[in-house]
Formats: C-alpha cells, sequence, structure tokens
C-alpha cells in the first residue's frame, strides 16, 4: 500500500503515475519545521535504495547528497552522483518504503554517526512524500514500481555487446573498430559515436569531412549488423546560422539568467544555452529534433551532459580566480552558484531557478527525447542518459558515468544494479574496463563476465587512457568467449528483461530479496540474483583464480569457457568456485530453466526460438518477439519444456 503526503506547492516532476491515496498522519518519520524527517532505526535493519550512489548496497552507515553532479573522481566517500533516486527501503523491526519527490537538494544519513538515526533533510518546503507500505523489503519495491510506471523497453539489439570510446573521429576510424572485431570473431551490435562525429560539438549536426554521407554509412553498417549510437549533449551553441540556436533564442525556449537574457554557459561546444526542458513545449521542441537523425537511419542515443555540467558561465568568467576550484556539492562552491543563477519557466507559470529543480533537469531531457523519439520510429529505440531522476526510467536507461579502470570500481558496478534496479532503472550498466585511467586485461576479462548480465554492456573509455577495445589485447579468443556467453544467454536475458520490465518488477536483485529468512545471504553484497533463475558470483580481485561462493540453496552450478557449459549441481552452502580469466561460472536455482542459444555474430543472426534449456527446472517462460515492435505484452511469452 502506498500513501502520499503533501508539503507545500510541490513541482511537477512526473517520477510517480498512478494515482496514489493521500495521508493525514504522516508514519514512519517524525517531520521538523525544516523539513527533515527522522527515523529511528533497529540495531539490525537495513536500509536499501538510493540508486545511483556510492557504496555498498545496504546504504547504512553513510551519508548521501541528491544533487546531480558531474564528478569523474568516483571515490568512495563521494556523496552525489549523476543522478538523484529518493527512494529508501527501511528493512527490519519496521518494513517500509519511502520515496522523497522533490527535485531539489535532499540530504541522507543512514545512520553515518552510528547512534541508530535515518533522517532526510530535503532542502525545498515543497513536496510529496510516498510511504511505502509492504510486508518484505521485496514486496515494498514492487508496490513502488508499481506506481512509477513501466521500465523503458529497448530493442533487442541493444541487449547486444556495444564498443565506445572517447576519441573516435572520423567513420574509417568507426570502421576499423567494426572490422577488428569480426576478424576476431568477437561479436558486436553497436559502436557508439562520442562528441567528435559532430561539426564542433554542435547537437543535430554530422562533421561533414569526417563522417561524409553520413546516411549510406549508417545504412551500410546496418547491412553488417552493426548500429551507430551518437551521443548528445545538453547544452546547445550559441552561433548564428545554428538553426536550433536561432529558433530556441527566437521562440524563448532557453534558461534566463537573472536578468531575463538566455543564460549562456561553457561547455564543449564553446558558449551554449540550456534548452528549459522543464516545460512541456520545449521537450517537444527539442525531442523532435531527433528527427536529423532518424533521418540518416540512426536509432540509438546516449545523452549526456545533462546534470547539466558546466565548465564555466559568463559570471564566472568575470568574477572567479582562474584556479576556482570544481565545486562541492557537500560546500556549496562555484557550481552550485551557477545553479542559482539560471532559471526555468514551470508549466504553471511559476520562475523557478535551476537550483530548485536541479535534479529532474537530466529527466526531463531524457524525457524530451524518448517522447521525440517515439513519434518519429515506428519501432523500439535505445537510449540512456548520463543524469536521471525516478520517472526518466520509462523513457531511457542510464548509465553510471564516468568510473575508472579499477578493481574497486567494478565492485560497484556490482552494487549499483540492484540498487537501480530498485528505482525503475533496469536498463543500465557501467563503462565496462573503466573510462578513465588505465585498464589491465585481467581487469577488463573480469568486468565482461560482470557486463555478461547487466543489460547495457558497453566497453567505454576516454581519451588518453590505454585503448581497451578487446582486440588491443593478447588471447583474443578469452574475450570472444565471455561475450558470446552474453549472446548465447540473451534468449534468457532479454526475456526476463521484458518480462521483469511489463510486470514492474526488478531484473537484478540482491539476495536478501529472494532469501530474505536466511540471514548469510541477507548480508552478502558481492552475488547477485538475475532474473527469476540466475545467481552470480563474480571475481572481483585482482590476481585470483578463484572465489567463496554462498548458495542458500542447492543450485546447478554452470561454468562457460572455450564456448561450451558444463554442468554440475552442487550443494546448500559455502563452496569454493575456480575461474580462470577465461572462464565464467554462474548458477541456476533448483526448479528453474535458462533457456541458451547458439553462439551468433550479432542479434541480427539471432533466433530466440533455437534454444538448449540448461537446469533442473520442468519448464520456462520465455518472453520472444521480433526484437523492435512496439507492441509488447506479456502475452508473447511462450512455455519452453525439456
Ligand atoms: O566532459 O563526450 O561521461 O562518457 O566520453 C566529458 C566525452 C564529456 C562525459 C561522458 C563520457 C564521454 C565524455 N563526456
Amino acid at each position: 500500500m502506498v500513501t502520499q503526503y503533501i508539503y507545500g506547492v510541490p513541482v511537477e516532476t512526473f517520477a510517480v503515475v498512478k494515482e496514489v491515496a493521500h495521508g493525514t498522519e504522516l508514519p514512519c518519520f517524525s517531520w521538523e519545521k525544516n523539513m527533515t524527517f527522522t527515523c529511528p532505526l533497529g540495531k539490525e535493519d537495513m536500509v536499501y535504495g538510493l540508486g545511483e550512489t556510492m557504496r555498498g548496497i545496504n546504504k547504512r552507515g553513510a551519508r548521501y547528497i541528491s544533487f546531480n553532479y558531474d564528478d569523474f573522481r568516483h571515490r568512495d566517500d563521494m556523496p552525489s552522483m549523476y543522478g538523484s533516486h529518493n527512494f529508501i527501503v527501511v528493512d527490519g523491526e519496521k518494513t517500509f518504503g519511502a520515496f522523497f519527490d522533490t527535485p531539489a537538494k535532499v540530504v541522507f544519513d543512514i545512520d553515518s554517526a552510528g547512534n541508530g538515526l535515518l533522517s532526510v533533510a530535503c532542502e525545498s518546503s515543497d513536496l510529496r512524500l510516498y510511504i511505502v507500505e509492504g510486508e518484505s523489503a521485496y514486496s515494498v519495491v514492487k508496490e513502488f514500481l508499481g506506481i512509477i510506471g513501466r521500465s523503458f523497453l529497448p530493442p533487442l539489439w541493444a541487449f547486444g555487446y556495444g564498443q565506445s570510446r572517447w576519441g573516435y573521429k572520423t567513420a574509417r576510424d568507426i570502421s576499423r573498430v567494426a572490422a577488428k572485431h569480426r576478424e576476431a570473431g568477437i561479436p558486436l551490435d553497436y559502436i557508439c559515436l562520442d562528441i567528435d562525429y559532430m561539426d564542433r560539438y554542435i547537437d543535430f549536426t554530422v562533421h561533414k569531412r569526417r563522417f561524409p554521407k553520413m546516411a549510406a554509412y549508417v545504412k551500410m553498417m546496418l547491412e553488417q549488423g552493426l548500429h551507430l549510437v551518437p551521443i548528445v549533449d545538453a547544452g546547445i551553441k550559441i552561433e548564428p546560422g545554428n538553426a536550433v540556436y536561432e529558433e530556441g533564442v527566437q521562440k524563448g525556449y532557453f534558461c534566463k539568467n537573472q536578468d531575463g537574457r538566455d543564460f549562456q554557459a561553457e561547455v564543449w561546444p564553446g558558449m551554449t544555452h540550456f534548452p528549459d526542458f522543464m516545460r512541456e513545449t520545449v521537450r517537444a521542441w527539442f525531442g523532435s529534433q531527433y528527427r536529423f537523425y532518424t533521418e540518416l537511419g540512426l536509432e540509438g542515443f546516449w545523452n549526456d551532459m545533462n546534470e547539466p555540467a558546466i565548465f564555466s558561465t559568463e559570471s564566472r568568467k568575470k568574477n572567479a580566480p582562474p584556479d576556482a576550484e570544481r565545486g562541492d556539492p557537500d560546500q556549496p562552491g562555484r557550481h552550485i552558484a551557477d545553479y542559482k543563477d539560471f532559471f526555468h519557466r514551470l508549466d504553471d507559470g511559476r520562475r523557478i531557478s535551476n537550483y530548485k529543480v536541479h535534479n529532474v533537469y537530466g529527466a526531463m531531457m531524457t524525457k524530451a527525447s524518448g517522447e521525440g523519439l517515439e513519434k518519429l520510429l515506428d519501432k523500439r529505440y535505445l537510449l540512456f542518459s548520463r543524469s536521471s531522476y525516478i520517472g526518466a526510467h520509462r523513457y531511457g536507461g542510464i548509465w553510471t558515468g564516468d568510473n575508472e579502470s579499477s578493481w574497486r570500481m567494478l565492485r560497484q558496478n556490482v552494487y549499483h544494479m540492484p540498487s537501480l534496479n530498485m528505482c525503475g532503472f533496469l536498463y543500465s550498466g557501467a563503462d565496462t574496463g573503466g573510462f578513465g585511467g588505465n585498464t589491465s586485461r585481467e581487469l577488463l576479462l573480469r568486468w565482461l563476465a560482470v557486463s555478461v548480465f547487466t543489460p547495457l554492456m558497453r566497453n567505454h573509455s576516454a581519451i588518453g587512457t590505454r585503448k581497451q577495445e578487446c582486440y588491443r589485447f593478447r588471447g583474443t579468443e578469452d574475450f570472444q568467449s565471455i561475450i558470446s556467453l552474453r549472446y548465447r544467454l540473451l534468449p534468457y536475458l532479454y526475456s526476463e528483461y521484458m518480462k521483469a520490465a511489463l510486470r514492474q518488477d526488478m531484473l537484478i536483485r540482491p539476495l536478501a530479496f529472494d532469501y530474505p529468512d536466511d540471514e548469510k545471504a541477507r548480508r552478502i553484497e558481492d552475488q547477485l540474483m538475475v532474473g527469476e533463475g540466475i545467481m552470480i558470483a563474480p571475481i572481483l580481485e585482482k590476481g585470483v583464480n578463484g572465489r567463496i561462493v554462498y548458495l542458500p540453496e542447492p543450485m546447478t552450478e554452470v561454468r562457460y569457457s572455450g564456448g561450451s557449459f558444463t554442468c554440475m549441481d552442487v550443494g546448500a552452502g559455502e563452496r569454493t568456485a575456480m575461474a580462470p580469466l577465461n572462464t565464467v561460472v554462474f548458477y541456476i536455482r533448483r526448479g528453474k530453466l535458462v533457456p541458451v542459444g547458439k553462439a551468433v555474430s550479432n542479434t541480427a543472426e539471432m533466433d530466440l526460438l533455437d534454444v538448449e534449456l540448461l537446469g533442473s527446472g520442468t519448464s520456462y517462460e520465455q518472453y520472444v518477439d521480433d526484437g523492435s515492435t512496439k507492441e509488447c505484452s506479456l502475452d508473447r511469452c511462450v512455455v519452453r519444456r525439456p
């Protein structure tokens, strides 16, 4: 059961789509006039949720700040990331969920002092608070997913392997990446185009010399089974002749500064204006711009810099010392000042600073793009964004931004997945191999073995770092093998994704959700449930060949290497599972089946129905469609029996 409590006059965030009953007396929390909500935690209580935040799956013991922020140094104690997902679940003496639906800054102190106090401080006094009751943490999450609406349904090809790097400049670079994958026998479904495909970083342009005859190029790549996925940044370059800029200025579609002029911020293209995504007409206008791409045959996009990230502003340029530090959301600095410096016009007529609606800006860009693409295409599109807020999960996925090539970040990827799923973001994943820093062969192989199980499986890295396309490493067949596992598992992974989305359920869960009465399983954070039948226990450490795995029940241990599956029934309890670098080990729950397909070089070659069934179950309900239809429903499930 969900109940909402309204304070002040909340700004529309579009997070909740279902009618929710209003309550009168707030349960679970005490409320202070300064909009701080507190609640005592039991000694053993766990707190889940908060989507894209650092640290483990149990969020207890630290502070987290919802204030969307672009910081490529992903430290453990970093309070904010690119998205704000203000949903928490307290699981213990009392079990309930709470969603603080406000686009302004929120500070979650989840017992950071160790005195058993949970406190949530909302900066704005205009908010909706949803209290979710349920019998278990998992049922609370399912109730919550039920009110925020169905997660984004990407096309089948979006579940293939994707290669990306900041630094690919020309069609030749892209063709080389494609050819090298083909030569190495590594399956591939898409290649991302980072900012250099554009003409001087201007959105809705293609650099004429670097990508001559773009439409023909897109078509040729598609014929090889490869989609191109261009990046789109939030800021629109200020430049006479840039049609989007001119129309936006003329129609008043950009954010304003204090004196009512269009706000200027420096980002990749130089000085830009930010579209005022808070307004419906502006969203419709921006979304319709994607026609430029769809007419070229493009069907997949990633939206970046939409926190919005700002390098500099007019006023900062004038006043700031040249070495102005990057702002820290915890210690308001320059960036905070930037966000207080520009204004939106809401559909209800209010003029409001970005600072007060900051956390939904990126989500509104996603909504704009998603709604635009929905109109422009007669099939499903791929979209993932860097910045997000709950609600954006209905229009696209997210990637977790500029991580680094480190074992710590690989582990963080594992922690992120269930937390994001609790907030509706089923389609997500990290930069496999790591974005910043130099990856290693070992790290990339282990990371791929995790990404095999995340809906977005994309190798992406920053300019200037060690190149990390799989074909650049010795023993390419090991990479080939792990990526081929992804394709062989697609009949299962795609089916489980679609069923989870259509049922408004999670795809990737902590063990605690499936084994709530198993005290040991409840505390495990480095193993995850993927769909109804699979448990993974990935290797997240350097220099080891195996790990201890905890099985809450007897399962089938599956090892994949050299292109084949070996299955073995194993008992409950702890066991040591050896997995050399070329081997992926995972588990199938007792009584479940996992359909696996044939090895293919991309999803276009795939026959979802041509499967063999692994595991001990007697039937499997498989979701099957053509991979792109918009008519998705559970009626498309077929029952498979061994
Ligand atoms: O300021 O487009 O997170 O994935 O490669 C950096 C260049 C801008 C940040 C994204 C990253 C992308 C990069 N972008």
